[in-house]
């Protein structure tokens, strides 16, 4: 019941009721991210097929994502005050060019629920600043996110000055975004692609379990 209600919530954009929602089903026992994944995700997607079925358009799914957005932040602050450690540390970040980052946040909050340290570097990621993070935080991952196909292949630039820099072994990568795909992965030199936010989960625990 309280999972339609945020679900509804995020579709219909009301962003006056989403943490006194979010904030209930915690109280009802409900983890951070069943409410993410079943709550704040189900009702993005649930707009996102509004959109496609041509119902809404760009002002609604904004206030969607503007709505999902305060419950995530809202959630991941409760987050922090919770978690003693941390199962490793990823840099995420939406690449240079691009400025989408709704499904982002949900990778990023995904992962932070699971017990990861997400360290977020917003959207229009340059690679240098990817480059730079990872002798500033030392992370094991850098996700990469993209929905453009103009903008795509600048997660091959990250991978490839990585590189040159000797940075390769330090760290894995993993990539996703509508618009890219595991065989864009492979061929880009990723460790890994997954298509949405729980897979994003598994994946980064098989790549830290792997390093
Ligand atoms: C909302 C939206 C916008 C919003 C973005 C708001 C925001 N804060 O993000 C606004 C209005 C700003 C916008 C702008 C533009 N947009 Co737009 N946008 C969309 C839209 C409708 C939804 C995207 C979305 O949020 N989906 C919901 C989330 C939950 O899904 P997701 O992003 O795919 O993320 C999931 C997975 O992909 C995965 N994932 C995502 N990232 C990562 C990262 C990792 C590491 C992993 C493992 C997984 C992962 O997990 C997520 C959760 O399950 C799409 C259409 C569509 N159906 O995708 C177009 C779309 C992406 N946009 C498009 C375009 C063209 C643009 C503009 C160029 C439009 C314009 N002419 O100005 C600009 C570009 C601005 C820029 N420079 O980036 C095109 C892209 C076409 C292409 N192939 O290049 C699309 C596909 C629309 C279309 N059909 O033409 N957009």
């Amino acid at each position: 019941m309280c999972m339609e209600e945020i679900a509804a919530a995020v579709c219909e954009g009301d962003d006056d009721n989403i943490v006194d929602l979010c904030r209930m089903a915690l109280e009802g026992g409900a983890t951070p991210s069943c409410i993410i994944k079943e709550g704040l995700t189900a009702g993005m997607m649930r707009a996102g097929e509004f959109f496609d079925s041509g119902e809404y358009f760009l002002p609604e799914m904004l206030i969607s994502s503007m709505t999902l957005q305060k419950g995530l932040d809202y959630l991941v602050g409760c987050l922090e005050k919770e978690s003693g450690f941390w199962r490793g540390c990823i840099v995420i970040g939406t690449v240079e060019g691009d400025t989408h980052d709704i499904g982002k946040n949900l990778v990023g909050a995904m992962l932070q629920a699971a017990g990861f340290r997400v360290i977020d570097l917003g959207i229009d990621v340059s690679a240098e600043r990817f480059i730079e993070s990872v002798g500033i935080y030392k992370p094991d991952i850098i996700a990469m996110s993209a929905l453009l196909s103009t903008t795509m292949m600048n997660m091959e630039t990250v991978i490839r000055r990585l590189s040159d820099r000797g940075l390769r072994d330090q760290v894995k990568v993993m990539i996703g975004g509508a618009v890219v795909n595991q065989r864009f992965a492979d061929r880009i030199g990723a460790d890994g692609y997954s298509e949405n936010a729980s897979q994003a989960v598994l994946l980064a625990e098989r790549l830290i379990c792997a390093s």
